[in-house]
C-alpha cells in the first residue's frame, strides 16, 4: 500500500498525543507489517491441546514441534521454507543461537522451559520440506486457557501481529465460549480467518456433517457470512483434509499474498484508525461542551471512581463466595462416586495376585505402589470426565463478572451520551479462563515404619488374612482420603482462577474509567488541534 507509512504516521501521532496505551502494541503491529512487505504468515490459534503443533508437524510433514497431551508449546514458533535446515533461538535480550533440530523441545516446550526461564523470545525454523507452501509462513502459538497463565499472555500479547489466522478447534468438541471470544479479538486484526477442525478422525463421517452444520451455523449468527471451516487429521486413513485445505486456503493465499498482504495492512490500520477517531471524537467533544456539561460529567466520573470501591468489593465478595461453594458442590457431587469407588478397589484388591502372594514387609510397598497407581488412573479418569462440574463455579465466575463490567461500561456510556453527545465505542471484555490442571494422588504407608521394621517376624499362615482385611480397608480409606483431597485441590486451583478473572475484571474496569478521565482532560483551547488531527485521520489514504 502506497500511502501506508503515511498512514502510520498520522496513527503514531495521535496516539502519542493522547497517550492512547491500549493502542500501542496495534501500532507497533502495524508497523512489522509495513516491514514484512509481501511476506504472509499464516498463525495458528486456539485453545490447549487443540491441535496446532501436530497440524504444522503434519503440514511440514516433519515431526519438528514438540507434542504431547499436556500443554506445552510455550513460546511464538515461526516456520518457512529454507534450502537447508535451520533453527535459530531468538532471546529477550536480542542474542540468537542456531541449534540442532532435536533440541527445539529444550526452548519450546513447557516441561523443559517452564516460565520461559531461558527468556526466549521466539524460534525460527527454516525446513526444506515446506518448499510446496513457500513463501507462505507459519506460526505455532501457545495454547490459551490452560493453568499456565503466562503461556495464555504469550498468545494474547501477539495477537496484533497476526497475519492470516487458522484457528484450531478440536472438531470432537466444536467451538464452546472460548473459541468465539479468540475470533472476536483476532477480527480487530486481520481479515483472513478460517476456522480449522482438527482431530477430525475423532468423528463418523456423519459426525462431521453434523460438526459443519452446528458450526457454520453458529459462525453465520455471530458475524455476517460466517467463516471458511476447514476438517483437519493428522493420521494417515484420513488425507482429504490436507488436500483441501492445501487446495482451498493455502494455495490461493500463496498465489494472492500481495493482495492479502496488503488487505492484512489495510485491515490492522482501518481498525487502529476507527479506534483512534472514536478516541478523539470523545476528547472533541468534551473539549468543545459548555462548561456546565463537562463539569456535570466530571462530577459523574468523580461519582464513579467513589463508587468503584463498592464495585470493587461486589466484585471480590462474588469471588470469594464462588470459591467458598465450590467445596460443598465438589463434596455433594462425588458422593455417589465414593462408594462406586470403593466398591471398585475391593474388587480390583481381591483380584491382584502379587498382593495374595506376597509377605511383609514386601506386600506393604506393594500395596502402596499398586493403590497409588490404581488411584492415580481412576482419580484422573474422575477429574477429568467431571471437569465440567470441576469448572462450574468458574464459568460461572466469569459470566457475572463479564456481566458486571459490561454494566460498568454502559454506565459510562450513559453518562457520556448524556453530556457529550458521543457514543462510546463498544468494548469487549475479554476475561480468560484458565483452566486447572488435575490435581495430585499421594497414598500414605500401611503400617507405621516400627511395626513394617518388624513385619516380616509375622507367622503369614496365621495372619494373612487379618492383614488382608486391614489393607482392604486402609484402601477403601484412602479412596475417601483422596476423594476428599481431590475436591480440595480443585477447589484450591478454581479460586486461583477465580482470583485471577477477579483481578482482571477491577483492571479492565479502572483502565476504562482512566482512560475516560484522560479524555475529559481537554480544554476549549485544545479543540483546533483535536479538530485537525480528526480531519488528518479521516483523510488518511486508506482505501
Ligand atoms: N486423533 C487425533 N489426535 C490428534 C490430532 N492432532 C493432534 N492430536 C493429539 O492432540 C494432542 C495435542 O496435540 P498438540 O499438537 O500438542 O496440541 P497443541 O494445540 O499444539 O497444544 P499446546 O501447544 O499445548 O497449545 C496430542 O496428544 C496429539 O497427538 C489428530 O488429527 N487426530
Ligand atoms: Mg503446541
Amino acid at each position: 500500500m502506497d500511502h501506508a507509512a503515511e498512514v502510520l504516521d498520522g496513527l503514531t501521532r495521535v496516539v502519542g498525543e493522547l497517550r492512547l496505551q491500549s493502542l500501542e502494541p496495534q501500532l507497533a503491529a502495524c508497523r512489522d507489517r509495513l516491514r514484512a512487505g509481501t511476506r504472509v504468515e499464516v498463525a495458528v490459534l486456539g485453545r490447549f491441546k487443540a491441535g496446532k503443533s501436530s497440524f504444522l508437524n503434519h503440514l511440514a510433514g516433519r515431526a519438528v514441534l514438540p507434542i504431547g497431551v499436556i500443554p506445552l508449546t510455550a513460546v511464538i514458533t515461526r516456520l518457512r521454507h529454507g534450502p537447508r535446515e535451520r533453527v535459530r533461538v531468538h532471546f529477550l535480550d536480542g542474542s540468537f543461537r542456531d541449534i540442532p533440530p532435536e533440541q527445539i523441545r529444550h526452548y519450546v516446550a513447557e516441561d523443559e522451559n517452564p516460565h520461559n526461564l531461558k527468556q526466549v523470545a521466539s524460534v525460527e525454523l527454516e525446513l526444506p520440506e515446506l518448499k510446496p507452501l513457500a513463501p507462505l509462513e507459519f506460526v505455532d502459538t501457545p495454547g490459551l486457557g490452560s493453568a499456565l497463565t503466562h503461556n495464555t499472555e504469550v498468545a494474547l500479547n501477539w495477537l496484533p501481529n497476526v497475519g492470516a489466522a487458522l484457528v484450531a478447534v478440536s472438531a470432537d468438541a466444536p467451538l464452546g465460549e472460548p473459541d468465539l471470544n479468540l475470533l472476536d479479538q483476532l477480527r480487530r486484526h486481520t481479515p483472513t480467518i478460517a476456522l480449522l477442525l482438527t482431530k477430525a478422525d475423532l468423528l463418523t463421517e456423519a459426525q462431521r456433517a453434523e460438526v459443519q452444520a452446528f458450526v457454520t451455523t453458529q459462525l453465520r449468527q455471530r458475524w455476517d457470512g460466517g467463516l471458511p471451516v476447514f476438517f483437519y487429521s493428522i493420521k494417515p486413513e484420513l488425507a482429504w483434509p490436507r488436500s483441501v485445505l492445501v487446495a482451498e486456503f493455502l494455495e490461493p493465499l500463496r498465489q494472492n499474498r500481495h493482495q492479502a498482504g496488503t488487505a492484512i495492512l489495510r485491515h490492522k490500520l482501518a481498525s487502529l484508525r476507527h479506534q483512534a477517531l472514536n478516541s478523539l471524537q470523545l476528547a472533541l467533544a468534551a473539549a468543545t461542551q459548555v462548561e456546565s456539561a463537562r463539569a456535570a460529567l466530571r462530577e459523574k466520573l468523580a461519582d464513579e471512581r467513589r463508587q468503584f470501591e463498592l464495585l470493587r468489593t461486589e466484585l471480590a465478595l462474588f469471588a470469594r463466595e464462588q470459591s467458598a461453594r465450590a467445596l460443598d458442590t465438589y463434596q455433594t457431587a462425588l458422593r455417589p462416586a465414593q462408594a462406586a469407588l470403593q466398591a471398585k478397589v475391593t474388587t480390583a484388591f481381591q483380584t491382584q495376585p502379587e498382593l495374595g502372594r506376597l509377605r511383609p514387609p514386601r506386600l506393604f510397598d506393594a500395596w502402596r505402589t499398586w493403590l497409588q497407581d490404581w488411584l492415580r488412573r481412576e482419580l484422573t479418569e474422575l477429574s477429568h470426565s467431571r471437569q465440567e462440574m470441576f469448572l462450574a463455579p468458574l464459568h460461572h465466575t466469569r459470566a457475572h463478572l463479564t456481566r458486571t463490567l459490561q454494566a460498568f461500561h454502559d454506565r459510562l456510556a450513559a453518562h457520556v451520551k448524556a453530556a457529550l453527545g458521543v457514543t462510546l465505542a463498544q468494548r469487549e471484555f475479554v476475561l480468560e479462563v484458565y483452566e486447572p490442571r488435575a490435581p495430585p494422588v499421594d497414598v500414605a504407608f500401611a503400617f507405621d515404619p516400627a511395626f513394617t521394621s518388624i513385619s516380616w517376624l509375622i507367622p503369614m499362615t496365621l495372619f494373612r488374612r487379618a492383614i488382608q482385611r486391614s489393607l482392604l480397608r486402609k484402601a477403601r480409606y484412602e479412596v475417601e482420603k483422596n476423594l476428599s483431597q481431590l475436591a480440595a485441590e480443585w477447589r484450591e486451583r478454581v479460586a486461583v482462577a477465580i482470583e485471577d478473572l477477579r483481578r482482571q475484571a477491577e483492571s479492565e474496569a479502572r483502565n476504562e474509567l482512566e482512560e475516560l478521565e484522560r479524555m475529559l482532560q481537554q480544554s476549549p483551547s485544545d479543540a483546533a488541534r483535536l479538530r485537525e488531527r480528526i480531519s488528518e485521520l479521516e483523510s488518511l489514504p486508506i482505501p
